[in-house]
């Protein structure tokens, strides 16, 4: 057994703070062959967008040749990227996405 403290437990004072994770954005690239319908479609079920804004991502896609369509912890970015991949390849797509940390 232990000495008995009295209850007199004494907290440290820390000066270092916890950092928030780092959050990992997914981008989604352009190519000439996905059907734009198809990348409208996988940016709603994905990534949460409603259809306008998902046209909205999927144009800005095809105009500049990426864009972010979701920013996650680490291990949430890179399973909506392999949700992502996957369903391309089902369809026989070659979309292509990736994910980067933020910053
Ligand atoms: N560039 C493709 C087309 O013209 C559309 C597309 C958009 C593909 C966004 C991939 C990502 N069919």
């Amino acid at each position: 057994s232990v000495p008995d403290d009295g209850g007199s437990v004494v907290l440290e004072r820390r000066t270092e703070k916890v950092q928030p994770p780092q959050m990992h954005q997914v981008l989604m690239l352009n190519d000439d062959y996905t059907p734009m319908e198809f990348v409208v479609v996988v940016i709603q079920e994905f990534f949460g967008k409603d259809r306008e804004t998902a046209t909205q991502i999927m144009l800005k896609i095809h105009l500049d040749g990426k864009a972010v369509c979701g920013v996650y912890s680490k291990d949430v970015a890179a399973t909506k990227v392999d949700q992502v991949l996957e369903a391309a390849k089902q369809s026989g797509h070659p979309l292509q996405c990736v994910s980067e940390p933020v910053g």
